[in-house]
């Protein structure tokens, strides 16, 4: 693998997810391929999960990693060719990437998108200045628009937990007091479309996900029917696309309560994390022994490490 902005990057998804399977089986059987090999994270926005499970994933490898807080800790990039700055940008990206390159074998990066500027967001100015600047491979730690780490995470769960040949996942959007990216939710599309499951969307109107990702994805905007039969729940906010990064809607009744699961067929919930208790999601759905999200956490590990070792391996 050269690089992972995307499940475009992934020759064969499913292969991926068994490999993902067998590494968690056997941690340690490759800690001797990144002996040597430095993973750098630049992290522009706050994650736990990723920042946690990515340099575990890297230590199972035997690599060493380094991690860099862009957003408090580094200078100010600017991404403009051709650009005078002499305002607030410190740092063009074209030294920033090479610079990095130097001192790291492979760079991950998280970006979160504007939600102001769509065409910005959606061109990943950040991940796709590095990849242009960078001399060695990148990897998305959660873009602008996508979160494929997650999403191969999340394939990897209900792999684990799926109880017939082709189980109906469902994604449902879920209210939140501040806007959120599409990026997981997006990420979820992609990943599921190529996945041998069922695959059901459902929001509130004005909450459609961009194309290339939701084309050809059923999407029915009544939660209640969605939910009818469905094997695995995956709640998300996101804010709007089409109304750019604005929230639509606050309304408690896409809540994932009990009611709301017992329309299921028995479901296991899922969600990617952090999670805003009792305005996306009950306690006592999160509670309950079929609630996921501690596994989902687990399996960022073997995702991440599935992804490093592919990448130190080509
Ligand atoms: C981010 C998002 O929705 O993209 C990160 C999720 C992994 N969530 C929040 O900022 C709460
Ligand atoms: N799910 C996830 O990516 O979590 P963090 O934002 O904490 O990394």
């Amino acid at each position: 693998m050269k690089q992972f902005l995307s499940i475009n990057d992934v020759p064969d998804p499913v292969s991926l997810v068994k490999e993902a399977m067998a590494i968690k089986a056997n941690p340690y059987a490759a800690s001797h391929l990144g002996k040597n090999k430095t993973l750098g994270l630049l992290f522009f926005n706050a994650s736990l999960r990723t920042r946690m499970s990515t340099q575990r994933a890297a230590q199972n490898l035997g690599m060493h990693t380094m991690v860099l807080n862009m957003d408090k800790d580094g200078w100010q990039l600017e991404f403009e060719d051709g650009s005078v700055m002499n305002n607030s940008s410190q740092e063009h990206i074209r030294e920033a990437a090479a610079v990095v390159s130097q001192y790291c074998d492979i760079i991950g990066i998280r970006t979160f998108p504007s939600l102001v500027n769509r065409e910005q967001d959606y061109s990943e100015r950040v991940i796709n200045g590095f990849v242009n600047h960078a001399s060695v491979p990148v990897v998305s730690l959660e873009s602008a628009t996508l979160h494929p780490l997650q999403s191969l995470a999340d394939w990897i769960t209900v792999e684990e937990h799926k109880k017939t040949i082709r189980p109906k996942v469902v994604l449902s959007w879920a209210p939140h007091p501040k806007a959120l990216p599409q990026a997981v939710a997006n990420s979820f599309v992609q990943w599921m479309k190529a996945a041998p499951y069922e695959l059901v969307v459902t929001h509130p109107k004005g909450y459609e996900l961009a194309e290339p990702f939701s084309n050809g994805v059923t999407v029915e905007y009544d939660q209640n029917k969605a939910f009818e039969k469905a094997d695995f729940i995956y709640a998300k906010n996101w804010s709007s696309y089409t109304d750019y990064g604005k929230i639509l809607s606050e309304d408690s009744a896409w809540t994932i309560t009990e009611e709301k699961m017992a329309l299921t067929n028995n479901a296991a919930f899922m969600h990617c994390l952090p999670v805003r208790r009792n305005v996306v999601v009950a306690d006592s759905v999160l509670d309950k022994g079929n609630s996921l999200v501690i596994q989902q956490a687990e399996n960022r590990i073997f995702s991440a490490q599935a992804v490093l070792k592919a990448i130190l391996e080509r």
